[in-house]
Protein backbone atom coordinates (compact mmCIF):
# COMPACT_ATOMS: atom_id res chain seq x y z
CA UNK A 1 0.00 0.00 0.00
CA UNK A 2 2.93 2.54 0.22
CA UNK A 3 3.66 2.39 -3.46
CA UNK A 4 0.36 4.30 -4.67
CA UNK A 5 1.05 6.59 -1.76
CA UNK A 6 4.55 6.86 -3.20
CA UNK A 7 3.62 7.31 -6.29
CA UNK A 8 1.33 9.91 -5.60
CA UNK A 9 3.83 11.47 -4.25
CA UNK A 10 6.18 11.31 -6.78
CA UNK A 11 3.69 12.75 -8.92
CA UNK A 12 3.01 15.59 -6.96
CA UNK A 13 6.65 16.29 -6.38
CA UNK A 14 7.24 16.32 -10.41
CA UNK A 15 3.85 18.50 -10.12
CA UNK A 16 5.86 20.78 -8.16
CA UNK A 17 8.89 20.72 -10.66
CA UNK A 18 6.78 21.33 -13.73
CA UNK A 19 5.08 24.48 -11.51
CA UNK A 20 8.34 25.69 -10.55
CA UNK A 21 9.64 25.59 -13.84
CA UNK A 22 6.14 26.93 -15.56
CA UNK A 23 6.93 30.45 -12.93
CA UNK A 24 10.10 31.11 -14.57
CA UNK A 25 8.48 32.39 -17.47
CA UNK A 26 11.35 33.45 -20.04
CA UNK A 27 13.03 30.08 -19.46
CA UNK A 28 9.95 28.40 -20.22
CA UNK A 29 9.45 29.97 -23.66
CA UNK A 30 13.64 29.99 -24.21
CA UNK A 31 13.13 26.68 -24.26
CA UNK A 32 10.30 26.17 -26.52
CA UNK A 33 12.67 28.31 -29.05
CA UNK A 34 15.53 26.02 -28.59
CA UNK A 35 13.74 22.81 -28.93
CA UNK A 36 13.24 23.24 -32.75
CA UNK A 37 16.51 24.46 -34.01
CA UNK A 38 18.32 21.39 -33.34
CA UNK A 39 15.64 19.89 -35.44
CA UNK A 40 16.32 22.67 -38.47
CA UNK A 41 19.81 22.23 -37.56
CA UNK A 42 20.44 18.19 -38.47
CA UNK A 43 17.79 18.40 -41.38
CA UNK A 44 19.75 19.37 -44.35
CA UNK A 45 16.58 19.03 -46.35
CA UNK A 46 15.41 22.54 -47.38
CA UNK A 47 11.68 21.40 -48.13
CA UNK A 48 11.41 20.24 -44.66
CA UNK A 49 13.09 23.16 -42.84
CA UNK A 50 11.05 25.87 -44.93
CA UNK A 51 7.64 23.68 -43.81
CA UNK A 52 8.24 25.39 -39.94
CA UNK A 53 8.91 28.43 -41.24
CA UNK A 54 5.60 29.61 -42.81
CA UNK A 55 3.69 29.35 -39.55
CA UNK A 56 6.49 31.09 -37.26
CA UNK A 57 7.77 34.75 -37.07
CA UNK A 58 10.91 34.41 -38.97
CA UNK A 59 10.57 33.59 -42.36
CA UNK A 60 14.03 34.95 -43.91
CA UNK A 61 12.76 33.91 -47.91
CA UNK A 62 9.83 36.12 -48.36
CA UNK A 63 10.84 38.63 -45.62
CA UNK A 64 14.13 39.62 -46.76
CA UNK A 65 13.93 38.76 -50.41
CA UNK A 66 16.80 39.78 -52.98
CA UNK A 67 16.79 40.89 -55.86
CA UNK A 68 17.90 38.91 -59.08
CA UNK A 69 20.58 40.20 -61.70
CA UNK A 70 19.06 40.41 -65.00
CA UNK A 71 19.88 37.43 -66.67
CA UNK A 72 19.49 37.96 -69.91
CA UNK A 73 16.68 36.15 -70.96
CA UNK A 74 13.79 37.77 -73.05
CA UNK A 75 10.63 36.84 -73.08
CA UNK A 76 7.79 38.67 -75.60
CA UNK A 77 4.31 39.02 -74.50
CA UNK A 78 2.06 40.55 -77.35
CA UNK A 79 -0.83 43.17 -77.20
CA UNK A 80 -3.38 42.53 -79.79
CA UNK A 81 -6.67 43.60 -79.69
CA UNK A 82 -7.80 43.19 -77.38
CA UNK A 83 -5.97 40.49 -75.36
CA UNK A 84 -2.44 39.54 -74.73
CA UNK A 85 -0.47 36.78 -75.88
CA UNK A 86 0.60 35.08 -73.91
CA UNK A 87 -2.23 35.76 -71.46
CA UNK A 88 0.00 33.96 -68.66
CA UNK A 89 3.70 33.58 -68.64
CA UNK A 90 6.10 32.32 -66.13
CA UNK A 91 9.50 33.10 -65.86
CA UNK A 92 12.49 32.82 -63.51
CA UNK A 93 13.84 36.23 -61.47
CA UNK A 94 16.10 38.35 -63.39
CA UNK A 95 14.28 38.15 -66.94
CA UNK A 96 13.24 40.69 -68.80
CA UNK A 97 9.34 40.70 -70.11
CA UNK A 98 9.05 42.57 -73.47
CA UNK A 99 5.64 43.72 -74.58
CA UNK A 100 4.71 44.74 -78.32
CA UNK A 101 1.98 46.40 -79.29
CA UNK A 102 1.28 44.21 -82.19
CA UNK A 103 -2.15 45.16 -82.90
CA UNK A 104 -4.05 48.19 -84.92
CA UNK A 105 -5.51 50.08 -81.86
CA UNK A 106 -3.37 52.01 -78.81
CA UNK A 107 -3.47 49.63 -75.38
CA UNK A 108 -1.64 50.01 -72.09
CA UNK A 109 -0.06 47.66 -69.37
CA UNK A 110 -1.51 48.87 -66.40
CA UNK A 111 -0.19 47.01 -63.21
CA UNK A 112 -3.06 45.74 -60.65
CA UNK A 113 -0.87 46.05 -57.77
CA UNK A 114 -0.08 49.35 -58.59
CA UNK A 115 3.36 48.98 -59.71
CA UNK A 116 5.63 50.98 -61.77
CA UNK A 117 6.82 48.61 -64.09
CA UNK A 118 4.35 49.00 -66.75
CA UNK A 119 3.57 51.52 -69.99
CA UNK A 120 1.35 54.01 -70.69
CA UNK A 121 -0.73 54.20 -73.97
CA UNK A 122 1.27 57.69 -75.30
CA UNK A 123 4.54 54.84 -75.06
CA UNK A 124 2.84 51.86 -76.68
CA UNK A 125 1.23 52.68 -79.94
CA UNK A 126 0.85 50.20 -82.40
CA UNK A 127 4.72 48.90 -82.98
CA UNK A 128 5.92 50.48 -80.24
CA UNK A 129 7.55 47.99 -77.20
CA UNK A 130 8.04 48.05 -73.88
CA UNK A 131 10.66 46.43 -71.49
CA UNK A 132 11.16 45.66 -67.98
CA UNK A 133 13.01 42.83 -65.45
CA UNK A 134 11.11 41.54 -63.05
CA UNK A 135 13.63 40.72 -59.88
CA UNK A 136 11.88 39.31 -57.69
CA UNK A 137 9.48 36.16 -57.22
CA UNK A 138 6.30 37.20 -56.88
CA UNK A 139 2.87 37.11 -58.88
CA UNK A 140 2.50 40.39 -61.01
CA UNK A 141 -1.12 40.92 -62.26
CA UNK A 142 -1.97 43.44 -65.04
CA UNK A 143 -4.43 44.82 -67.62
CA UNK A 144 -5.11 47.15 -70.76
CA UNK A 145 -7.10 49.60 -69.12
CA UNK A 146 -8.67 51.07 -72.12
CA UNK A 147 -9.47 47.01 -73.02
CA UNK A 148 -10.31 46.10 -69.23
CA UNK A 149 -9.98 46.39 -65.16
CA UNK A 150 -8.25 44.75 -62.97
CA UNK A 151 -10.61 41.85 -62.91
CA UNK A 152 -12.15 41.86 -66.47
CA UNK A 153 -10.98 41.91 -70.22
CA UNK A 154 -7.50 42.79 -71.70
CA UNK A 155 -5.70 40.63 -68.55
CA UNK A 156 -2.52 39.44 -68.52
CA UNK A 157 -0.06 37.65 -65.58
CA UNK A 158 3.74 37.38 -64.67
CA UNK A 159 4.63 35.32 -62.62
CA UNK A 160 8.29 35.04 -61.22
CA UNK A 161 9.96 32.04 -59.83
CA UNK A 162 13.03 31.96 -57.76
CA UNK A 163 15.77 32.19 -60.36
CA UNK A 164 18.27 28.87 -60.26
CU1 LIG B 1 -6.03 47.28 -74.82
Amino acid sequence: MLRPALAIAAALMCGAVVIACADDGPETAQRGQIAPSPTLGTTPDPAESTAPAPPGSADPVPADPVPAEPNGLSVRVQSLDNFFRDEVIEITAGTEVVWTNDGRIDHDVTPSDGGDWGVAADLFAPGDEHRHVFTLPGEYPYYCSIHGTADFGQLGLVIVTESA
